[in-house]
């Protein structure tokens, strides 16, 4: 395997930053992973995992036991440097561009002429030339125009498309959009990418880029949103949402997504609202797209209270917390979310089962109507099961397990 003499300051140790910072010290370059969280940090110099992803674990203790890969609190040289921090939204689905700007800032002291400085995060069009601004602003000595002149730096966007569950598989098959503030740092930052993937890499301009990443999950989000739409329709009027959409998709060119109880995780709900706040008159579709998908767990909320009246004390059991699939991330969660907020209702004593975590989460915490069970005993005790998560894990339930409960199954999984 070919090694590279090169040193990388990854910011960010989280679902992207720690993958990648990982990957790149088992391919030979020296990595230096930097996080604000005592937690993050401790759990890395340690070759360890603070989140569940599958086959990482042995990424991070094999690249921190060789040596390869060091965490710490504070950037500090390097030639190439990758920020991988959350940009969530803040009041009005505004970007809340804080972590990028105080990550920049703390490696743009640093910086030395021709670095390499790549903005993986999900980030409103225009981000990359902010970054620009911010690194110009603090260190003046490298020159009027940072891309310019014998001091300059090398500035791309280049999104991360990684799937979670899949980041490993991913991080390396996956092509690759490099958007440059110029053509020479999309090229520069394209040859990077080049030695650790193997999918085809792109060169485009930073906006193009940063346009192209929030475009790929609107549209999965808008597709998303009509699956949700169609279980709405489907039952007003009578017709399995599964078996509909099933049928549909056997038409050569019609692939309908599944609905669910609405849209987690922090790209997918997240995303779409960057557009939305940049170019507001133009985005209708993708606005009510997002509207649709928010307003799924109300609609499972009321499904369930209508179910719950049937009973004196009501029992339901609300199997999975994660946002999707086979994971432990619980951030935008609308399992989550609706958990609670049966709870929250007094809708019925709350049963709330997630085999990926082992503790309460904080989040459900507090409620006296509310027990975080294992499966069985829920399976047991709860007069409505309600799926929101078809974790491999439900899909063992035997049909026996469900008689004499009512079932809301919003992800099919026993369609
Ligand atoms: N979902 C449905 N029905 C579906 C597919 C998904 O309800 O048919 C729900 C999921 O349950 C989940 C949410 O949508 O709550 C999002 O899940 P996802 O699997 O669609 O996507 P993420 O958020 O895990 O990852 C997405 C991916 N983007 C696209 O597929 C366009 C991934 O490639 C991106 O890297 C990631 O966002 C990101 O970080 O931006």
């Amino acid at each position: 395997m070919a090694r590279f003499d090169k040193t990388v300051c990854v910011m960010g140790l989280g679902y992207i930053g720690l993958p990648t910072a990982s990957l790149l010290a088992t391919r030979g370059y020296s990595v230096l992973g930097v996080d604000v969280s005592e937690k993050v940090v401790g759990a890395v110099q340690a070759g360890t995992l603070h989140f569940h992803e599958p086959d990482l674990d042995i990424l991070v203790a094999s690249a921190v036991g060789s040596g390869q890969l060091t965490a710490s609190y504070e950037p500090a040289p390097a030639d190439i440097f990758i920020i991988a921090v959350p940009t969530p939204f803040a009041e009005g689905h505004a970007p809340d561009m804080s972590y990028v700007e105080a990550a920049t800032r703390a490696l743009a002291l640093h910086l030395r002429p021709g670095n390499l400085v790549i903005l993986e995060s999900t980030s409103p069009v225009g981000a990359t030339e902010q970054i620009a601004g911010w690194i110009a602003e603090m260190r003046p000595d490298l020159g009027p125009e940072i891309t310019k002149g014998p001091n300059r730096l090398y500035l791309a966007h280049s999104p991360e498309r990684v799937l979670p569950g899949k980041v490993l598989q991913e991080l390396v098959i996956n092509d690759r959009i490099v958007g440059g503030l110029d053509s020479e740092s999309a090229q520069v930052g394209a040859d990077f990418y080049r030695t650790f993937t193997t999918g085809t890499v792109f060169t485009t301009k930073a906006r193009t880029a940063e346009l192209s990443k929030l475009a790929e999950n609107a549209f999965r989000d808008v597709n998303i949103a009509y699956a949700n739409e169609l279980s709405l329709i489907c039952d007003r009027l009578g017709v399995n949402v599964w078996e509909l959409i099933a049928l549909a998709n056997r038409h050569p060119r019609v692939n309908i997504l599944q609905p669910g109880p609405g849209v987690g995780g922090h790209c997918i709900a997240v995303d779409p609202w960057f557009i939305v706040h940049s170019a507001p008159s133009e985005s209708r579709l993708i606005q009510t797209a997002r509207e649709v998908n928010d307003g799924k767990p109300r609609w499972v909320i009321d499904q369930v209270k209508t179910a719950a009246d049937r009973f004196k004390d009501p029992v339901v059991a609300c199997l999975g917390l994660a946002f999707k699939a086979n994971i432990d991330d619980l951030r935008e969660s609308p399992a989550l979310a609706i958990t609670a907020e049966l709870a929250r209702q007094n809708v019925a004593t709350v049963l709330a089962v997630e085999p990926f975590v082992s503790e309460c989460p904080e989040k459900l915490a507090g409620f006296a109507n509310l027990e975080f069970v294992g499966v069985d005993e829920a399976l047991r005790r709860a007069d409505i099961l309600l799926v929101l998560v078809d974790h491999e894990r439900f899909k063992g339930i035997e049909h026996e397990q469900l008689a004499r409960k009512v079932l809301i199954d919003t992800r099919g999984l026993f369609r």
